[in-house]
């Protein structure tokens, strides 16, 4: 009988992290998952899996911690998708952004070279390394990034390369364009809509200030994409890859559709403020992810629009869940 496979996720507690330890205990892997002390727990997408892998601490800027976290768990595949992945948070945290997003990805490969040169690496590269460049993006784009964090992950992006043509090891680059599901963090734009929705609908809030409404990305859905990064670590070859559905929609789209799924105009609800934008944008983003196609086979399986309603169906339906209970809490001060 074939050994059981062995992987650790580093920033298994984040959106890609769940879905992607869910993922692999489907195909029997013993999950390990890297987590940072943090003052309140933040495992709740972990929720109902909690029990099935091991949580190990570590933290990408602790060297040794790294290194203890791979001692323990052995692994075949490492898949590294902790970082600061916030674009906003880089500009006003340089130095911390660089500090996790970058030289963190330095230390981890370090110590997999140390502790398990065998093991098979993916770095959770982006298609915020292409920045400025013209769409649609491909492998073949050059890179301009257009944040601290779209240069912290270049930084990553090419650290990972040469550890690969240094030591001859299998670490790969997933270039993943935005993908999104209801456990996206709520200060992301499709998440910020998909709940302003939900308590507009509601009447618990009355309006949803956003930034720019005109930049485009390419958004797909998060369970379609850490499939992806499995099946890269599964190649005979290691190859960086583009990840992307090849279609593209503004932000005022997404929030004409996700107003759409509770019958309401966004024109009526949604506001801009200064207070959103930033001090560089990326204009428009969209993959050309044929060779992932052709190599993999893999294909996106939820099309926009159902992600789109995937994401405000859930959150309408914990809106309604959390005003029950406020509702059931709230003292009764009638005569
Ligand atoms: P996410 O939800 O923000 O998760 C980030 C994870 O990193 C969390 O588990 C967080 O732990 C952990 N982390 C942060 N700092 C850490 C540190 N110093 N040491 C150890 N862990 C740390 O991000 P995501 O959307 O799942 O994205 C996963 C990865 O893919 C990230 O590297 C991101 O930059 C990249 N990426 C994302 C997208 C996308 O559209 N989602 C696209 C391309 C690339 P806590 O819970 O303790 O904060
Ligand atoms: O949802 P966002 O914050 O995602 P962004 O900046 O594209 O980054 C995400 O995707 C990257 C892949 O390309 C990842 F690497 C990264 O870690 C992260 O997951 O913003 C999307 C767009 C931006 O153009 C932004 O200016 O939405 C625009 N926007 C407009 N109003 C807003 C808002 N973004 C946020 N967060 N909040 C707003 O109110």
């Amino acid at each position: 009988m074939s050994e059981q496979r062995r992987a650790l996720i580093t920033g298994i507690s984040g959106q890609d992290g769940s879905f992607l330890a869910e993922f692999l205990l489907h195909k029997n892997y013993e999950v390990f998952g890297l987590v940072r002390r943090t003052s309140i727990s933040s495992l709740e997408r972990l929720e109902g899996i909690e029990e099935q892998v091991t949580l190990l601490p570590g933290d990408l800027l602790d060297a040794s911690s790294l290194l203890s976290a791979l001692e323990r768990a052995r692994p075949h595949e490492v898949y590294n998708l902790a970082a600061q992945s916030f674009v906003p948070t880089s500009w006003s945290e340089p130095v911390s952004t660089a500090e996790v997003t970058a030289l963190g990805v330095t230390r981890l490969l370090e110590a997999v070279r140390h502790a398990c040169p065998e093991a098979r690496f993916y770095q959770a590269s982006t298609s915020e390394m292409f920045g400025q460049a013209p769409a649609p993006q491909s492998e073949d784009t050059p890179f301009h990034p257009r944040s601290p964090y779209g240069v912290a992950k270049v930084y990553a992006h090419w650290a990972t390369i040469n550890q690969r043509e240094s030591y001859d090891c299998f670490a790969v680059s997933g270039i993943l364009f935005n993908h999104e599901s209801e456990r996206r963090g709520q200060e992301f734009v499709t998440r910020k809509i998909s709940r302003g929705v939900a308590r507009i609908s509601l009447g618990l809030q009355d309006k949803l200030v956003l930034g720019n409404l005109e930049a485009r990305r390419d958004w797909g859905f998060a369970g379609d994409y850490v499939r992806a990064m499995w099946l890269m670590l599964q190649q005979d070859e290691p190859l960086d890859l583009v990840i992307a559905t090849g279609k593209t929609h503004s932000v005022g789209e997404f929030c004409e559709r996700a107003f759409g799924e509770v019958d309401l105009d966004w024109r009526e609800h949604v506001e801009t403020s200064p207070r959103y934008r930033r001090p560089a944008e990326v204009d428009l983003l969209v993959g050309d992810a044929s060779r992932a196609r052709e190599l993999l086979g893999w294909r996106p399986q939820l099309s926009f629009e159902d992600l789109v309603r995937r994401m405000v169906t859930w959150d309408v339906h914990r809106a309604h869940r959390d005003l029950a209970q406020s509702q059931a809490a709230a003292p009764d001060f009638s005569p």
